[in-house]
């Protein structure tokens, strides 16, 4: 198989590899460009692109479909998912991420052992690397390792979920509700940095889950105040409380992995435009809309 290399412009299409016998573990990635799920997976892939290969399959995406039944009762909420036959087949709920082996015999997928649910493919996909050392997203020292799963889990609850509050809901007071527990999980997760020497979750610089976890969503940040104004900013003039955060940014950004994988800002702003205005339809954005958070999804309540 050959070694594909990432970047944003990837992200746009479907990329092909062609198939050999290859020693490296490999995979095809059913995705999509502005997941930040997604993301998660693309990151771990990237930081272990020189063990792990794979062929990038845009999975999912908008569709418009007319309301004929108007089910909406607004007229307005039109877009959906369309998913590909692959992810429909291979994952139950239809979500991406969604890994699926090579067989390296057949050069063929392997369906019959998906990987799925983005904090288990960072981990997953650090475990077949065979990586050690620094090089791990997965801490060999069993009780960092336990912090880092209990984090991770706190990050995708308290930083990344709220954000679907901050856009999903209608109501401006519960919008706050939900960007002022995010702040509050940014706040613990500055406390929490300071255990290290920082700026990373891990100590001596080492990326882990946790960090992987959080930047799609750190990096998504910028659209509240395009979509909910002013006060949806987090800066450090604002929140100087934050700083070890702040920190953890700047350098998790210019990290090689981290850059060639971010989606554009302006093509992204535009895509999430349809949850801001409530025209999009999703398991996470009807979740949100119910009442629940993002990681509450259910796969029967949330079908759309
Ligand atoms: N808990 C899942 C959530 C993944 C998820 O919600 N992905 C979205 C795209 S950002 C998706 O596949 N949506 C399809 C749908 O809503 O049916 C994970 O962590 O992987």
């Amino acid at each position: 198989m050959k070694a594909k290399s990432f970047s944003t412009s990837t992200a746009n299409t479907t990329t092909t590899t062609t198939s050999s016998s290859s020693p490296k573990p490999a995979f095809r990635y059913l995705t999509a460009w502005f997941c930040p799920f997604a993301h998660r997976a693309t990151l771990a892939l990237e930081h272990h692109a020189d063990k792990v290969e794979y062929e990038w399959i845009e999975a999912l995406g908008w569709e418009q479909r007319p309301d004929d039944n108007n089910v909406t009762g607004t007229g307005k909420e039109w877009w959906y998912h369309w998913k590909a036959e692959e992810l429909k087949r291979t994952n139950p709920s239809g979500l991406v991420p969604t890994l699926i082996p090579i067989d390296p015999n057949t050069g063929k997928g392997d369906e019959t052992k998906p990987v799925f649910e983005s904090l288990v493919t960072i981990d997953f996909i650090d475990e077949i690397s065979g990586a050690s050392g620094i090089e791990r997203l997965v801490s060999d020292d069993p009780y960092e390792s336990a912090r880092c799963r209990v984090w991770a889990d706190k990050v995708n609850r308290e930083l990344c979920s709220p954000y679907y509050g901050v856009l999903v809901r209608t109501e401006d007071d519960e919008r706050m509700e939900h960007f002022q527990s995010l702040i509050k999980g940014l706040e613990a997760f500055s406390t929490e940095l300071k255990k290290t020497s920082g700026p990373l979750f891990l100590a001596d610089g080492q990326l882990s889950n946790v960090d992987l976890a959080l930047v799609p969503w750190a990096y998504r940040y910028y659209v509240f105040e395009h979509y909910r104004g002013a006060q949806y900013v987090i800066t450090p003039d604002l929140y100087p409380q934050l700083q070890p955060y702040f920190d953890w940014y700047d350098y998790v950004m210019e990290l090689d992995a981290v850059k060639r994988t971010l989606p554009d800002k302006d093509r992204y702003l535009e895509h999430i435009g349809k949850y801001a205005d409530s025209s999009a339809r999703s398991k996470v954005a009807n979740a949100v809309r119910r009442g629940v958070s993002a990681h509450e999804l259910d796969d029967e309540k949330d079908e759309y």
